[in-house]
């Protein structure tokens, strides 16, 4: 009598276990580092008044009770800073903490608050470096948590939700801003005051709808664990350094990267990645020095920097950054020379990641 029935308990158990709100959720993590999403205002109608890195990640979980519906969840406060503050050390840190968490059987999903001003380059670091095919999430805010409307709270949710989803996996560092899933390669922030601020020239990947995604593209470049870069052999980045180019421009920005230890000097061009016939002695020189130039441009979006368009790339042996961006470039120069200084090779890594 008894075994029947604890063995009809045991089977009532199970079969409310396999229920979906009964069955485990799945373990994500939010390491925090700061940023407007994290951010304070005087009052709920200053939106763009405000100070960033003032909330702590645990404050943040708080305030989402309904991030329990999709995920086991606890924060980390790696940082709490404003993202123009990051430097190659917070990159390495950040991302040998993402890459130990990664191999973490107990964690099925991460996510990173950030600062929105260099959001893309870190999310776009950590698709170059961390191999794992578990959904790792970059995450920001254009409003602190004080205004109206504040975006950070569905922008954090619909990150944990991804980073808890199956169907994220193996896609490579994801942002989720404004309700669309953007590849970390690709999205860059495009405008600076509005919730619409994140885009990918090439289009977004997705979007996350009441915690669901729905997927229309897949990337084409290598990342994550097709890259041949891996954070745990990386101790530090060399030096790489962008420098604008305009009309009137002259050579004195390069020549003192050059001076102050830079590797390698993205230069962010007019159009095509053009360089003023005033800059392009200097550029040979710092080449023959050692130093590589990478022809980017900084035409907002789109841009596709191809060798010797306009500028004879094999005879100076310049590099070119494809359709990077100077920002995303710099990160690649960065990572790439951590393996090479091999001219060749390294054009071979700008068309490939
Ligand atoms: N200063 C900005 C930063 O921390 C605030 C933000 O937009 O997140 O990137």
């Amino acid at each position: 009598m008894l075994k029947r029935f604890l063995s009809r308990g045991l089977l009532i158990a199970a079969s409310l276990l396999a229920l979906p709100a009964f069955a485990a959720k799945p373990n994500v993590v939010i390491l925090a580092t700061g940023g407007t999403i994290a951010g304070a205002g005087a009052d709920a109608a200053k939106s763009a008044t405000y100070q960033a890195a003032k909330v702590p990640v645990d404050k943040l979980i708080a305030g989402i009770p309904t991030l329990a519906d999709v995920a086991q969840v606890r924060g980390e406060q790696v940082f709490q800073i404003a993202s123009e503050s990051f430097t190659n050390e917070h990159l390495l840190t950040l991302g040998k903490r993402v890459s130990a968490l990664a191999k973490q059987g107990d964690v099925d999903g991460i996510v990173v608050t950030h600062g929105t001003d260099t959001l893309e380059e870190t999310a776009y670091f950590l698709n170059l470096v961390v191999h794992t095919e578990k959904p790792i999430v970059v995450v920001g805010s254009m409003r602190p948590g004080t205004a109206m409307s504040a975006d950070g709270t569905l922008n954090l949710f619909n990150a944990v939700s991804v980073a808890a989803s199956k169907d994220a996996r193996g896609k490579g560092v994801l942002v989720t801003m404004n309700d669309e899933l953007n590849s970390g390669r690709d999205v860059s922030k495009m405008v600076n005051v509005k919730t619409e601020a994140f885009k990918s020239p090439w289009g977004a990947l997705g979007m996350v709808i009441e915690g669901r995604n729905y997927w229309f593209r897949l990337p084409a470049k290598r990342h994550t664990v097709n890259s041949e870069f891996d954070i745990d052999k990386i101790e530090t980045l060399p030096q790489v350094d962008i420098a604008y180019s305009y009309g009137n421009v002259s050579d004195a920005a390069y020549r003192n990267f050059a001076d102050k230890g830079a590797k390698a000097i993205i230069h962010a061009g007019t159009g095509n990645g053009s360089v003023s016939n005033r800059v392009v002695p200097a550029l040979r020189h710092l080449r023959a020095q050692g130093v590589h130039i990478i022809r980017s441009s900084h035409v907002n979006a789109g841009g596709l920097v191809l060798r010797n368009a306009e500028q004879p790339d094999d005879q100076y042996d310049w590099l070119v950054a494809h359709d990077l961006n100077p920002q995303k470039a710099r990160v690649l120069a960065a990572v790439a020379l951590t393996r090479t200084q091999d001219s060749k090779e390294l054009q071979r890594i700008f068309w490939e990641y």
